[in-house]
């Protein structure tokens, strides 16, 4: 057995992080509470980003921590495959109840990037119960970010994915991305110009053939690559093009789910229902990990009832943690909360501030566009001269530094507090940035 050290950090290999600078320049949280961490040396942090994008109703929240407590006493885990608890009822139930018409058949995962593969994997077994397994292409989009599975890569478009690991699944296709800096900088709210990218799936049915085409799954808004606003119209094209066509359209909602873009999900927001969303995030307030599929009735029961009336499993697709007693327990007292604070319609009534206030930094040094929707802004950073990314960095560790959590992507600043977040601290958060993107050389 080795041995090891106190306080060694050697034995954590972190995640999508720069693990040799981070143990160099340790950054630990020890605690929240609403708006705020607290780091390891006792200093508060305002929370920019609702950790990642996932704690919409502000951090450790009395009646989520109460819920827990009371479920990990009372039925900790239960197994779900052939067998049930009455959380994961309810719980989808809830669920259902502030999805688009008519997606009310729920599938639980633990994570985003398990919405997405089950999603496509739903996609692919709805077309073969159908009789058309030939339809089994998938289509994604540039700059998509699907979480971390075979599946999410493959439709996802990151370069870094494809150079790491591979080709991927085969027979996925690519719409072109919708950032357009030439014609849509500083826009607030959706983008006046690109809604004719969504015509580009036309020229791949064309191309591919529609009966070979699965699903297209897109980000309603694209978080991890930057904050990309869909241009108006967009959505409705895919929209319109995937249903003439009888093309499944998913929607991963991941991050743009749970009151982030000032509703329930953004098909509410922007009236566009796809067939499937992907979820997770925001269900629970991220106090326990899970994550969703919300499907509409038909291609559940495209593949449930046309399993008729042999018995057997209809979907051969599951995972041990599904519905996890905790998770449910927290997402159903989430649910309860944001229902109870109004929180996703607050987000939508601060949404004019915010965005006033965002834009109020246009001129600062650097600045090449500011962008916002809902509770999310993007503060796009010209890249400096030969060294993309350092900007971003730079700018993230001055903001911790100065007492607030941001995210970057390259020289992208991402920004989507909890929906809890009060005019004084949209008003902290824009001060700070304006004073750290002066210093930035
Ligand atoms: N889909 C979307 C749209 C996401 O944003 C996932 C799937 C995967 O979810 P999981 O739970 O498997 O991580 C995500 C995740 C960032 C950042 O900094 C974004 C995510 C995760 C981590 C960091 O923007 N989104």
């Amino acid at each position: 057995m080795a041995a090891i050290a106190p306080n060694d950090l050697s034995n954590w290999w972190m995640p999508f992080s720069d693990n040799r600078y981070f143990k160099a320049n340790p950054r630990l949280l020890v605690a929240a509470k609403d708006m705020h961490y607290t780091a390891a040396d006792g200093r508060r942090i305002l929370d920019g980003t609702a950790g990642l994008w996932c704690v919409n109703a502000g951090h450790g929240r009395d009646a989520i921590v109460a819920a827990i407590q009371h479920q990990a006493a009372t039925l900790d885990f239960a197994p779900t495959f052939q067998l049930g608890h009455p959380l994961a009822f309810q719980l989808a139930a809830r669920l259902a109840g502030i999805m688009p018409d008519g997606l009310d058949r729920i599938f639980f995962t633990n994570s985003g990037s398990e919405s997405v593969d089950t999603a496509l994997k739903i996609a692919l077994a709805y077309w073969r119960a159908r009789g058309q397994g030939q339809r089994t292409r998938l289509i994604g989009r540039e700059r998509g970010y699907h979480g971390v599975g075979f599946g999410g890569i493959s439709v996802g478009g990151i370069v870094t994915n494809r150079r790491a690991f591979g080709p991927g699944l085969p027979g996925t296709d690519h719409l072109p991305h919708t950032h357009d800096l030439a014609r849509n900088a500083f826009s607030r709210g959706q983008p006046a110009h690109g809604a004719e990218l969504a015509d580009r799936l036309e020229a791949m049915i064309a191309l591919h053939g529609a009966d070979t085409i699965a699903a297209v799954i897109v980000e309603p808004l694209a978080g991890s690559t930057g904050v990309l606003v869909p241009p108006a119209g967009y959505l409705e094209r895919l929209r319109a093009i995937t249903a003439a066509h009888g093309i499944l359209l998913i929607f991963d909602e991941v991050i743009s789910g749970f009151g982030r873009l000032g509703a329930a999900t953004a098909a509410e927001r922007l009236g566009v229902t796809p067939d499937m969303m992907c979820l997770a995030k925001g269900l629970t307030n991220a106090a326990v990990p899970m994550g969703a599929v919300a499907v509409a009735r038909p291609v559940h029961d495209g593949i449930v009832d046309a399993a008729g009336d042999a018995p057997g499993i209809e979907l051969f697709h599951g995972t041990t943690y599904a519905a996890h007693a905790l998770a449910c327990a927290a997402g159903i007292a989430a649910l309860d909360l944001y229902a109870a604070e109004g929180l996703f319609a607050r987000a939508r009534a601060v949404e004019g501030l915010w965005e006033a206030a965002l834009h109020d930094l246009a001129g600062l040094p650097h600045v090449i566009d500011i962008r916002n929707f809902g509770l999310v802004a993007g503060i796009e950073l010209a890249p400096r001269p030969g060294a993309p990314g350092a900007r971003g960095q730079e700018i993230f560790r001055a903001m911790f530094d100065a007492g607030l959590l941001i995210r970057v992507t390259g020289d992208i600043i991402a920004l989507s507090p909890p929906l809890i977040i009060s005019e004084g601290q949209i008003g902290e958060i824009c001060a700070l940035l304006r004073q750290g993107l002066q210093q930035l050389a």
